[in-house]
């Protein structure tokens, strides 16, 4: 430590002269242009956040440190700089670091900032109040993980975090402070000095011309040529460019869950209700920031049908190959890579075969046309498509309303029915499919953007962050949480042969979780029918307030696990 910079403070010197570990990381933030914390408070970081808000950051206090970082990730997400989670040490930092994990896995940038104990404790392993080596666990599961122990290096501290949760391919990253830091003082002047505004803290990557040339030879080459576009694509807020690249290509394009509505859901080259078709019998597919993991079916097997080649842009070289063989790896910039195509194509374009077109356009309107009277549905108990039929006509009437979804039938039926119009819409659960991102998510988008929110959650994934119904009542927020109460997990109808005991995967019947919402104020409603349904949204979004809207849904519709059953393991004792 510089200790020139260090000043003890003493009745003798005026404290204005003064600034400490506390304002520092408070100032550092603000000077990157961060100006929302996401967080639950506790020892060591509870006058940290009281500063915080005195400073002018906002600062939402959760109920549990999952759902502030889901909220700080999905804050990423939509933002491009990283969202921040601010957690107490050992039990609060394990909390937050599911959260971390999910965001790194999504490529989401955050940041993690947890206080920590007295290092001499914990290192010697001496029993310290929440005791624990936070930087070691953290390291394996996030993008990078640091600690600072003084207070001049603060700014730095901050600096390498954002840019390594910002830069090349986005990711989690872990901010360790110790209990000491926050109070450690230095003069003020210094301690300014030593902040750093991160310069262009995601800097272009181009891609090599080279690269560019060999993409668009093969694209050129294609008979049935597809566009995947992954929720990278839809960070990259490349949004103009995309669009140009899709519609001056004419090639069908399919998005991933998150990127619907990147180009809208209804645009007449959008290949989405023709999913399997376009994966099985195009030629040469071209993702735009989607990876081939399970989502994909990794490139390869009966979904994918016969040889095909790849083009894969990806800001991560590691990318190319990992399940199978990129034959066009175009690494870079979402925003450069598009770019440097439409440069490309420019003038000298052939628009895809036309039996292709209209085979995939044919197949689109086949499919949709079968699943539009089931939309219509309007029985009560509502099934799922009943219900998501009302909800589909509130997205089309309000475009620029953000979903956020999860569960399972209630996750994988909303992504097929409900049509996305605008970019970085759609909020759900991801990579891993993971149940708990709703409130977080509910709750960052509505602070982030000021639009207006429909959470449409199984009853089960609801419960996950459920509690935080409380803070979207305590904030006010323009949150409307629409639970498809199907009494459990898949459906509410299983029971268990022995014992008394209920089966795993059911719920309390006719529960009324409308009710859990007016005990903090907000509204309630129990809707029986899609029109019930479509009233009682229609009157959340109207009026802005807190409400949530529990949709009866027959305990006897859905299927097991929604649409990846196929994923769960058989035993050879179990009877069929
Ligand atoms: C953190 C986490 N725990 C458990 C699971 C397993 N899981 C997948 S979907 C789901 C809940 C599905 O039920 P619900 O949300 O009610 O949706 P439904 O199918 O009933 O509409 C669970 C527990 C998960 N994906 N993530
Ligand atoms: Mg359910």
């Amino acid at each position: 430590m510089d200790t020139s910079t260090v000043a003890k403070p003493n009745a003798a010197q005026d404290t204005q002269d003064l600034t400490d570990g506390f304002h520092l990381v408070i100032d550092a933030l603000k000077l990157n242009g961060i100006n929302t914390i996401y967080g639950v408070p506790g020892i060591p970081i509870t006058d940290f956040g009281r500063f915080a808000q005195a400073a002018g950051i906002r600062v939402i206090s959760f109920r549990h440190e999952q759902n502030a970082g889901n909220a700080a990730a999905i804050a990423g997400f939509l933002t491009k700089k990283p969202g921040v989670c601010l957690t107490v040490s050992a039990p609060g930092f394990l909390n937050g670091l599911t959260a971390l994990a999910n965001a790194t896995t999504n490529c989401f940038p955050m940041i993690l900032i947890s206080g920590s104990s007295e290092r001499e404790i914990v290192d010697l392993q001496q029993g310290d109040y929440e005791e624990m080596d936070q930087l070691a666990i953290a390291k394996p599961l996030c993008k990078a993980a640091f600690r600072v122990l003084h207070a001049a290096d603060i700014g730095i501290g901050i600096a390498r975090a954002i840019r390594a949760a910002v830069s090349g391919r986005p990711g989690g990253v872990y901010l360790d402070l110790p209990a000491k830091l926050f109070s450690q003082v230095m003069n003020a002047e210094a301690g300014e000095k030593s902040l750093v505004a991160v310069i262009d803290p995601a800097p272009a990557q181009i891609p090599a011309p080279t690269a560019v040339k060999r993409a668009l030879d093969l694209l050129k080459s294609a008979k049935r040529p597809l566009i995947i576009l992954g929720k990278g694509a839809a960070y990259a807020q490349a949004d103009d460019a995309i669009r140009a690249l899709v519609e001056k290509s004419g090639i069908p394009f399919l998005p991933m869950s998150m990127a619907k509505g990147l180009l809208p859901d209804t645009h007449p080259q959008c290949a989405g209700a023709a999913r399997s078709t376009v994966l099985k019998d195009s030629d040469v597919v071209m993702l735009i920031g989607a990876r081939l993991n399970w989502l994909l079916s990794h490139g390869k097997g009966k979904s994918w049908g016969g040889a095909k080649k790849f083009i894969q842009i990806d800001i991560d070289p590691r990318e190319m190959d990992s399940n199978v063989e990129i034959a066009a790896p175009l690494v870079g910039d979402i925003g450069s890579c598009v770019d440097a195509l439409l440069d490309g194509i420019a003038g000298n374009w052939t628009a895809p075969p036309a039996d292709w077109t209209d085979t995939v356009k044919a197949k689109k309107e086949e499919n949709i046309a079968k699943m539009a009277p089931r939309l219509m549905n309007n029985t009560s108990p509502m099934d799922f498509h009943g219900a998501l039929g009302a909800l589909r006509t509130i997205i089309k009437e309000r475009p620029d309303a953000i979903l956020v979804n999860e569960g399972a039938n209630t996750l994988d039926l909303a992504r097929g029915v409900i049509d996305m119009y605008q970019p970085r819409k759609r909020l759900d659960v991801g990579t891993w499919g993971v149940m708990g991102i709703g409130m977080g998510f509910a709750i960052a988008a509505a602070i982030e953007t000021g639009k207006p929110v429909l959470a449409v959650e199984g009853d089960s994934a609801f419960g996950f962050s459920g509690m935080e119904v409380e803070t979207i009542c305590r904030y006010n927020l323009p949150v409307c949480i629409v639970i498809f109460n199907n009494n459990g997990i898949y459906r509410g109808t299983d029971v268990n042969g022995v014992g008394s005991d209920p089966a795993t995967t059911t719920f309390v019947k006719g529960a009324r979780y409308d009710k859990m919402m007016e005990a903090f104020g907000g509204v309630g409603v129990q809707a029986t029918t899609p029109d019930e349904l479509k009233r009682a949204v229609d009157a959340a979004m109207d009026s802005g307030k807190p409400t949530l809207i529990n949709a009866v849904i027959d305990p006897a519709a859905g299927s097991e696990s929604g649409r990846i059953g196929n994923l769960n393991p058989q035993s050879v004792l179990r009877k069929k």
